[in-house]
């Protein structure tokens, strides 16, 4: 059973999931049932009305109004069940319930922003409670990106210059993929982030700590957790292996060759220009994919990522 879900659907961990592989696995098997139905019916034909003789003529039939009538209503029912069906289904998706707790997405190019009521801001990452319906209000600072979540059976489009929504219950703890569903250039297909479903206690304390979290840590450490916090890892190692972007190692005072020929001498105000304007100045070797972090970043957090990386070497 594992093996045949893993290779048909993926796992279904939110309310509206079960209603929608319903209505999926209705259209799928009654279509099913058809294609069997009429290629068996020709075969049959084939052979019952095949020529038999010199003789054999072909009768004239004008019209079988029973036949007919079968024909169009049978479908006709059909076609209204997947209608009625999906559209209340529809309905479900498209109005939240009024007490769902709100989050707002940002989609940019590439990645998901996540922030919440007490003013936490998460990369890559959506933390939400389990049994608590969520409303994303979302919306992008660049192009056309689309917020999608197949383990939820939910996705949206995700615009610029105006909000979208879109809501789920989560109906177990665990982590589920986001992936974006509109081709928004270079780095479109990594344009990707996890929803971590806590329980609800779990939640409660990752909320409380999370929003404190930043409040006198010193700023090496508070450089280090925003670096893991807002995904600069997946494109930047500390290891000195060169990934999407040029490695964190040494990067404080290293001379950097730029596309345009020149030579650059990292320093704060490089690395602060680097992190809010990434395509101002790109790196010899390497895509303009970094996102822009202006808008995400302040400057007190920026400066404990500048001490942060003034450490790796
Ligand atoms: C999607 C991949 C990606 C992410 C995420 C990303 N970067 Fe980058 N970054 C790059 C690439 C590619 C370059 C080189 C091209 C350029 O200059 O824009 C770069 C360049 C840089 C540079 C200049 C490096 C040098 O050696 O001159 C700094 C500093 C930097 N990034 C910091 C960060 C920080 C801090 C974060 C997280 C807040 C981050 N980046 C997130 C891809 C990324
Ligand atoms: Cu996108």
């Amino acid at each position: 059973m594992n093996r045949f879900q893993d290779f048909y659907l993926p796992p279904a961990k939110s309310t509206v999931a079960a209603d929608t592989d319903a209505l999926f696995n209705f259209v799928h098997i009654t279509s099913l049932i058809f294609l069997i139905g009429i290629v068996a019916a020709i075969f049959y034909f084939v052979y019952k009305y095949k020529r038999r003789s010199e003789h054999d003529v072909t009768p004239v039939i004008t019209h079988n109004n029973a036949l007919e009538i079968t024909w169009s209503v049978i479908p006709f029912i059909l076609v209204m069940i997947v209608f009625g069906w999906g559209f209340r289904g529809y309905l479900n998706l498209r109005t939240a319930p009024t007490d769902a707790y709100e989050v707002r997405a940002i989609g940019k190019k590439w990645l998901w922003e996540f922030r919440y009521a007490n003013g936490f801001v998460s990369v890559g990452e959506l933390h939400v409670p389990e049994d608590r319906p969520i409303k994303l209000i979302m919306n992008s600072t660049d192009v056309i990106h689309s917020f999608y979540v197949p383990d939820y059976r939910i996705k949206r489009d995700v615009l610029p210059g105006r909000y979208s929504s879109v809501w789920f219950e989560a109906t177990e703890p665990g982590e589920s993929t986001v992936f974006c569903t509109e081709y928004c250039g270079t780095a479109h297909s990594n344009m990707m982030a996890k929803v971590v479903v806590h329980t609800k206690e779990d939640f409660e304390t990752w909320m409380a700590t999370a929003a404190l979290a930043d409040a006198g840590l010193p700023p090496v450490e508070l450089g280090q957790q925003l670096v893991q916090r807002n995904a600069c890892q997946t494109c930047h190692s500390i290891d000195g292996s060169a990934l999407q972007g040029p490695t964190f190692k040494g990067i404080f005072g290293r001379q950097q060759k730029m596309e345009d020929g020149t030579v650059v001498t990292v320093d704060e105000n490089y690395i602060r220009q680097s992190i809010l304007q990434p395509q101002s100045q790109i790196v010899e070797g390497y895509l303009p994919v970094m996102p822009p972090y202006q808008g995400t970043l302040n400057d007190d957090q920026i400066s404990a990522i500048i001490e942060y990386l003034k450490t790796i070497d």
